[in-house]
C-alpha cells in the first residue's frame, strides 16, 4: 500500500490544549488518528510525525524518500522562516501538499509568506483539521492522475 508522511511542525503537539480560539479543540492525536483512517479510506497507509526542531524536520523529510509517495506538511512557524524545510523538500522530489489549520493570510502579515508553497503542489489553510484530510484526498488525486 502507498504510504504518506504527514509531518507536524513546532507546537503543533500543543494541539487542542491552548489557543481553541485559534487552533480548535481537536488533539493532534485525535488529527493523527482521522488521518490514517481517511487515509486507509482512500488505499492509503499514513504515517505521522512531530517535531519542535527544524533539523529533525529535515531528517525525516530526507528519510521518506523511497519510503513514502508524498508528504503532508504543516511546518507550523518554520514556513515563514525555513530555507531549510524548502531545500529539504526540493531535495526529495515528493508531492507536498502544505497545511494549515488557521487561514494564514488572514493574519499578522509575517504569516502571509511561505517557503514552503514554492515546492508544493498546493497550500490548504483555515479550515482546521478538516484541512488534512483535504490535503490527503488532494495527494491521493494527484498520485492517481499521475499513475494513469
Ligand atoms: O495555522 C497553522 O496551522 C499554523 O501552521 C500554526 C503555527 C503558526 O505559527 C503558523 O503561522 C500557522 C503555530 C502552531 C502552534 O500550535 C499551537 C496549538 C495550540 C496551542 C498553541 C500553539
Amino acid at each position: 500500500m502507498n504510504s504518506i508522511l504527514v509531518l507536524h511542525g513546532p507546537n503543533l503537539n500543543l494541539l487542542g490544549t491552548r489557543q481553541p480560539e485559534v487552533y480548535g479543540t481537536t488533539t493532534l492525536e485525535m488529527v493523527n488518528s482521522a488521518c490514517v483512517a481517511h487515509g486507509q479510506s482512500r488505499g492509503l497507509s499514513v504515517v505521522c510525525l512531530q517535531s519542535n526542531h527544524e533539523g529533525a524536520l529535515v531528517d525525516a523529510i530526507h528519510a521518506a524518500k523511497g519510503v513514502h509517495v508524498g508528504i503532508v506538511l504543516n511546518a507550523g512557524a518554520y514556513t515563514h522562516t525555513s530555507i531549510a524545510l524548502r531545500d529539504a523538500l526540493s531535495s526529495v522530489e515528493l508531492p507536498v501538499v502544505e497545511v494549515h489549520l488557521s487561514n494564514i493570510h488572514a493574519r499578522e502579515s509575517f504569516r502571509h509568506v511561505s517557503h514552503i508553497a514554492p515546492v508544493a503542489l498546493g497550500q490548504i489553510c483555515g479550515f482546521g483539521a478538516q484541512g488534512y484530510l483535504l490535503a490527503l484526498d488532494a495527494l491521493a488525486e494527484h498520485l492517481a492522475a499521475r499513475n494513469a
